[in-house]
């Protein structure tokens, strides 16, 4: 019987969240089908170029899916079921502190790790747990009878749970298990068609949306599933052309001519759907939910630490023109900030180490040079010598999902800022999550190191960083 690697399983199961997301929510296989007309149309118009942040298959089967749970059991278990696709916990995002409104979820993602399973289906899930013990959103009582709703629901099943562990443990499964973990993993994150409690449901809504979509029901579900394209201003056109109201703006970096780093996202609002309620008296009567909506993205190059400082830097001052400039638009101020901040150029981004590249050899640009025994990594680059390519990125913005979170909120909810909250960060996630939540930035910097190294065996010299030659001629 054949084996199927966890790579397959991977391309399987984002497969098959797709088919099953389509069925529940249409306007999202209109988002895919402009997206793949886009990604088309962008690849005959730059031909080559158009492939430097992936290969047009992955990007066309590439996707990134959403869902929220209630309770750290809960988050422990879903990353038993990621673990049987390759899917590992990356980054840490606190999303109470960067939304106005009332957001009570912290997160981490799950995706492939190497280079060669990103290649190959880069699905990742971008994972909520609720933060339901921090006391600026529930009082102790709402908290108690929250831990009894969520200890009581069971939203991954032992089968399941045990597949996952055994495709985890033995780097895949035989085709009729692989089959079995699929179906039982894509129910998982189906729509339930149980009736949700109203009374209960809406009185945590006047707390937090987002809370009520989390421990208002007795399941999860994907709330949205993202397909990638290469030109986000050209498919927003199009949806809006279509008559599909998107929300006010692209979230992340502005449109410019320099090169697009990190993420740049759009999506439709939630639609109303049909939802079945119990109420108080014993009666079940229809009502209507708005929880599910659908993402693009167009994702840029991945930015060191002190890229990404420039970036925050960059967001603040636009925040801060903003405010001097009332009716400015958001993307048309970013722009400008952009151009007077941001090299123009991958390569001078590469010198200057604000992003993350692997680097190729140019012989022809040896031959006018002699290298000594150690050089910098920046001279190389500037001689022409090692040429950058960029390594995209694969992680999240959190501002941009807060924003994301937020543009689905009717309400404001309610959060009591004299308090304290919860700590929450990296470590304390890596405990809940019961495996080592990994910085991206590890994950990026190895994967250049290991290019740089390459590079210095070829050229049989010793590259250094800026920062290395720095600290030696102290
Ligand atoms: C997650 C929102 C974050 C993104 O792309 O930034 C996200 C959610 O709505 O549960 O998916
Ligand atoms: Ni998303």
């Amino acid at each position: 019987m054949s084996f199927k690697p966890l790579w397959e399983l991977r391309a399987a199961f984002a497969k098959s969240l797709s088919t099953m997301y389509g069925s529940e929510v249409p306007a999202y296989n209109t988002l895919v089908d402009v997206s793949t007309q886009v990604n088309k149309e962008f690849l005959a118009v730059h031909g080559a170029a158009a492939e430097r942040l992936g290969t047009i298959s992955r990007v066309t089967a590439e996707r990134h899916g959403a869902i929220r749970v209630g309770s750290e059991r809960e988050m422990s278990q879903v990353a038993r079921v990621f673990a049987a696709f390759g899917m590992h916990p990356v980054g840490f995002y606190d999303l109470r502190d960067a939304s106005s409104s009332a957001v009570p979820v912290v997160s981490t993602a799950f995706r492939p790790i190497d280079s060669e399973e990103l290649a190959k289906n880069p699905f990742r899930v971008f994972t909520s747990m609720l933060a339901g013990e921090d006391p600026r959103f529930f009082d102790d009582e709402l908290q108690a009878e929250l831990r009894a709703f969520l200890d009581k629901r069971e939203l991954f099943g032992q089968e399941l749970l045990e597949l996952a562990d055994r495709s985890a443990s033995e780097g895949g499964l035989d085709e009729e298990s692989a089959q079995r973990l699929l179906a039982l993993a894509t129910a998982a994150f189906e729509l339930s068609g149980e009736p949700v409690n109203h009374q209960w449901y809406r009185r945590l809504e006047a707390i937090s949306a987002v809370a009520a979509d989390i421990g208002g029901v007795g399941s999860t579900h994907i709330n949205h599933l993202t397909p990638r394209v290469l030109d986000i201003d050209d498919l927003y056109r199009r949806m809006e052309a279509l008559g599909i109201e998107m929300i006010d703006e692209i979230q992340g970096p502005p449109r410019w001519d320099g090169p697009d780093v990190l993420l740049r996202q759009t999506s439709f609002r939630a639609l109303g759907e049909d939802r079945m309620f119990l109420h108080p008296d014993g009666s079940i009567k229809p009502g209507n939910l708005r929880v599910r909506f659908g993402e693009v993205e167009a994702r840029g190059i991945a930015l060191t630490p002190a890229g990404r400082d420039l970036y925050d830097r960059m967001v603040a001052e636009t925040d801060r023109r903003l405010k001097s400039q009332p009716g400015a638009k958001r993307t048309d101020v970013a722009r400008g900030v952009w151009e007077e901040n941001l090299p123009r150029t991958e390569k001078e981004l590469a010198e200057q180490g604000l992003a993350y590249f692997t680097f190729r050899l140019e012989r022809d640009a040896l031959a006018a040079t002699k290298l000594a025994a150690t050089v910098k990594l920046s001279e190389l680059i500037a001689q022409g010598i090692a040429v950058p390519e960029p390594i995209v990125y694969e992680d999240f913005l959190p501002r941009s999902a807060a924003g994301i979170f937020q543009s689905n909120l009717t309400e404001q909810g309610s959060k009591d800022e004299a308090r304290d909250g919860t700590n929450y960060d990296i470590d304390r996630m890596s405990e809940i999550v019961g495996n080592t939540v990994i910085d991206p930035n590890v994950l990026y910097q190895e994967q250049q190191d290991l290019s740089v190294a390459g590079l210095a065996r070829e050229l049989g010299i010793h590259i250094v960083s800026d920062a290395a030659a720095l600290d030696a001629a102290r």
